[in-house]
């Protein structure tokens, strides 16, 4: 039987009640296929490490996990710990250094989900968004001078390599292929940024021409916000940097109903490091620790990891049962305008796995 080892990086805030609950399913999964297992090391890296080690994660944390099939996280974020310090130590010291560029966000309205807008029908919102993932606008190039001084200044620099945008130009590309609309909207402020935006927007009409049979445009960033609005439907497969797409990926999660559902997968397409699956969420400070955090949007990276293992039927088998359950308003956590709590919505997830025919 294949046995599958899988890091859990908990992290922060909510994000070792979610990746709990993931876990919970994913073995309830196993289990019922029958065919592979999961063992998984759990890692408590984050916050209150720090606050005993003065780091987020020990010094060789990432050999630790360099060999596992996959990594599930949670959240780097803690009340007490800047954000800046956090970020930079978990969540992008592994991302980064595994070379994991290709953060591929899902959105779509589940059933039984309510979106804000209300004009759109369920399925006229179905996009992926492709996040730049390893430079850009968080390139961590910059600097901060003359600090408390009238001479104060800082820089974060974005920094785009050619290599850097054509990979994840060639694998939006590549998405927007496999899906069945073929369209593709590569999204810059190439009006403003006039020199990396422009490259971008170049190297995107060259990586469009080895792919003749994908439909593709280009949107300025503030226009698409209201694009994403006014007309969900015109919009399929989306690429946008680092920053951008970070934005616009919690803007996609809200429009289909909640930031707690929406998944994210960072990929190394290489297979050369282990890809990182995490719900897009941070910490949520406000609900952590009360058990009403919603665990879907860990459910569903957990299909996203599932995919990337090859294990297909399993990967439809968890989205089934999500759907099943998010088609019922009783299992609805607050979030989403229900009063279910992360305990019943994993239960039932679990069940729904169980049932014969899900
Ligand atoms: P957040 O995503 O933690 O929360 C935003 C809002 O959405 C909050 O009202 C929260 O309660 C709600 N929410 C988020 N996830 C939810 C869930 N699963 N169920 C129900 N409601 C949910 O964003 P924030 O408040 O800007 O950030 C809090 C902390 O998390 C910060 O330290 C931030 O840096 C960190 N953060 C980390 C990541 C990451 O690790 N990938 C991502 C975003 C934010
Ligand atoms: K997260
Ligand atoms: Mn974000």
């Amino acid at each position: 039987m294949k046995t599958y080892n899988v890091a859990a990086i908990p992290g922060d805030g909510i994000g070792s009640e979610v990746v709990d609950a993931g876990v919970e399913v994913l073995k309830a999964l196993a289990k019922r296929d029958g065919a592979f297992t999961f063992h998984f090391d759990h890692f408590d890296w984050g916050g209150e490490y720090y606050k005993r080690h003065g780091r987020m994660m020990p010094e060789n944390g990432r050999d630790l996990i360099r060999n596992h099939d996959a990594i599930l996280f949670g959240s780097a974020g803690h009340p007490e710990i800047p954000d800046h310090i956090t970020l930079w130590g978990l969540r992008l010291a592994i991302c980064q250094p595994f070379d994991q560029y290709a953060n591929v966000r899902p959105t779509r309205i589940l059933p039984g989900i309510t979106s804000p807008l209300r004009a759109v029908k369920d399925k006229e919102l179905d996009w992926v968004i492709v996040r730049e993932n390893s430079e850009g606008e968080y390139a961590g190039v910059g600097g901060r001078v003359h600090q408390g001084s009238p001479l104060e200044a800082a820089t974060d620099v974005a920094m785009f390599t050619r290599a850097g945008v054509e990979r994840i130009m060639r694998f939006a590309f590549g998405l927007a292929r496999s899906r069945p609309r073929k369209l593709l909207t590569v999204v810059t402020k190439s009006n403003a940024q006039r020199h990396a935006m422009v490259m971008w927007d170049e190297i995107a009409a060259e990586v469009a021409r080895e792919f003749s049979d994908v439909t593709w445009d280009k949107m300025l960033v503030d226009a698409m916000t209201m694009r994403m609005v006014m007309r969900p439907q015109s919009l399929d497969t989306i690429v946008a940097t680092n920053l951008h797409a970070d934005v616009l990926s919690d803007l996609a999660a809200a429009l289909a109903g909640s930031l707690g559902i929406a998944p994210t997968a960072n990929l190394n397409p290489e297979r050369k490091f282990p890809s990182m699956f995490e719900p897009i969420h941070g910490s949520a400070f406000d609900i952590t620790g009360k058990g009403i955090a919603n665990p879907v949007g860990t459910f569903w990276s957990a299909v996203m990891m599932l995919e990337h293992l090859g294990e297909n039927a399993a990967a439809q088998r968890l989205m089934k049962a999500i759907e099943r359950v998010t088609a019922n308003p009783e299992l609805h956590t607050p979030d989403l305008g229900g009063s279910a709590n992360t305990r019943k919505v994993t239960d039932a997830v679990v069940s729904a796995i169980q049932a014969e025919n899900a």
